[in-house]
């Protein structure tokens, strides 16, 4: 407690030295008359060397000093830095009680300026303009459509991803629907009759939850990319995130308007209600083998842990085909159809497909490769980070693993020497149902670190029920539009002396 009130008071006077010279008259100043500071001004002290300022409501607080003292630990607060404190706080409960709030105060420096107060108004031309507010903790790669990924040390601190923080990926502008006239249309069979479904008609089927890993066939393309320029998103490791999903069952929905598995052959269309300027809508489809399946557990969900889904994962309904990659889970679901063929729709015909590395731009055939559907296996290390300094003596590593079509991750390996030798970490989280196994593993793995030791190469690789394993490196699985990045997964950190 002494060593935090040091911290306090030398964190008040260094931020006071900004301002003046003599610390404790501003000190007394800063009480009379409050500093009013902007946004923007927030926004630039962000770091050790500009200072670390938050804000909560109205206050302005400079930080810099209680960085290290974060109980959470450092790099957590810095996901703040030059922010609101707010969406951190809603997320993690611990920091609503008096005595943090008391800590906070004691590094105030003043108060946020009352037009910065307010969300900030954007211009209505804008087609994304209204877009959902999202959580700043997301690495953006790309703000309009919105795709971001959680940071990888906030990605394994909970099994089941908080919605703020579940990765998205956005091709166009978010819609805004109303659930009172929201309609979702399933196509009947020839003869048949087609339903029109409303959100309480939804309801009204039995409904039934999963625990889903959903991963983007993009996640870890930025690897790929370093090996040979692809075209793509730049995701690092956390195109992938967990969630409990609701719903109705699509074998049920798909009954109910009196399809059956006649012909096995044929394809369950999806269609968004997302569209560009031309009015092309999202789409994608599955075999309709899988949709008739019920222990394949196709769902049309409408709740994500226990919320409605939030706008930016498909309110008020989308397609959740676990085990499958993500771009078949077709959000904010306008219509359904069975039909002869795959879905015309780009999404499923030209693009999210595997090459080979020889493959290039020009020689490209689509049509010759079939569309991704159950993804590989999986894992990728999330704590140490690349580049980091860890002590010396012992050292926690922790990642995920999953696999694609329910096949459960049985083993997780984990090397400190770039796969010389071998360490097998420990699995956290459910064991899963044999061939229902959609949701990921969490592992961690405490090492020691081989003394004497400056560097450490640290690779992960996962193996599923089936015995598959991920391969060495990115190089010989490249492709193109780098998708289905699943090689070893390598960090690179240094002892501390
Ligand atoms: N309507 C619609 N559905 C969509 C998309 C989209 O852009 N529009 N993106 C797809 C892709 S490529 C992925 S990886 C997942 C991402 O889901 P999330 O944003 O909830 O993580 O949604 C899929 N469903
Ligand atoms: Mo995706």
């Amino acid at each position: 407690m002494l060593l935090l009130h040091r911290a306090v008071v030398l964190g008040l006077r260094q931020a006071c030295r900004l301002k003046c010279t003599h610390s404790r008259l501003c000190i007394q100043a800063a009480q009379d008359s409050p500093h009013i500071y902007t946004k923007e001004e927030v926004k630039s002290h962000s770091s050790p060397e500009t200072r670390i300022w938050v804000t909560l409501g109205s206050e302005v607080f400079d930080v810099t000093e209680f960085v290290d003292l974060h109980p959470g630990g450092p790099s957590k607060l810095m996901l703040a830095a030059g922010g609101p404190l707010e969406p951190f706080w809603a997320l993690y409960a611990v920091h609503n009680q008096s005595h943090v709030r008391e800590i906070l105060a004691q590094y105030k420096i003043g108060e946020l300026s009352p037009e910065d107060q307010a969300p900030s108004t954007l211009k209505s031309s804008d087609p994304f303009a209204d877009d959902p507010i999202r959580h700043p903790a997301l690495k953006v790669n790309s703000q309009r459509p919105f795709n971001a990924e959680p940071p990888p040390e906030l990605l394994t601190e909970n099994y089941i991803t908080p919605n703020p923080l579940f990765f998205t990926r956005n091709h166009l502008p978010v819609p805004n629907l109303d659930p009172d006239t929201y309609r979702l249309h399933i196509i009947g069979p020839p003869g048949g009759q087609s339903l029109s479904l409303s959100l309480s008609d939804l309801h009204q089927f039995p409904k039934h939850e999963i625990t889903a890993t959903l991963q983007c066939a993009g996640n870890r393309r930025s690897e790929m990319n370093q090996v040979k320029e692809v075209r793509g998103l730049e995701w690092s490791t956390g195109a992938i995130s967990t969630a409990r999903w609701a719903g109705a069952r699509l074998c049920d929905v798909l009954a109910k308007a009196g399809h059956q598995l006649r012909d096995t052959e044929a394809h369950v269309c999806f269609e968004g209600l997302d569209s560009d300027p031309t009015g092309t809508a999202y789409g994608a489809s599955i075999p309709l083998a899988r949709a008739m399946d019920p222990e394949a557990e196709v769902l049309l969900a409408y709740e994500m842990n226990g919320q409605p889904l939030p706008r930016d994962h498909g309110f008020p309904v989308r397609v959740v085909v676990p085990g499958v990659v993500g771009a078949r889970h077709v959000k904010w679901l306008g219509k359904v159809s069975v039909e002869p063929e795959e879905s015309y729709s780009h999404w499923q015909r030209r693009d999210y497909k595997g090459f080979s590395p020889s493959v290039d731009w020009d020689s490209v055939d689509f049509d010759s490769a079939p569309s991704i559907q159950e993804l590989p296996v999986q894992s990728a290390i999330t704590e140490p980070k690349d580049g980091e300094i860890v002590e010396s003596g012992e050292v926690t590593i922790k990642g995920y693993a999953w696999s694609g079509g329910g096949r459960a991750v049985i083993r997780v390996d984990v090397s400190l020497d770039g796969g010389l030798t071998w360490q097998v970490a420990e699995l956290d989280g459910e064991k899963q149902c044999p061939q229902k196994a959609w949701a990921w593993r969490l592992w961690r793995l405490q090492a020691t670190v081989p003394p004497g030791k400056k560097e450490l190469n640290i690779v992960c690789k996962a193996v599923d029920d089936s015995y598959n394993v991920q391969p060495d490196t990115v190089a010989p699985i490249w492709n193109l539009r780098g998708v289905l990045s699943n090689a070893w997964h390598r960090v690179h950190v240094h002892v501390a002396p």
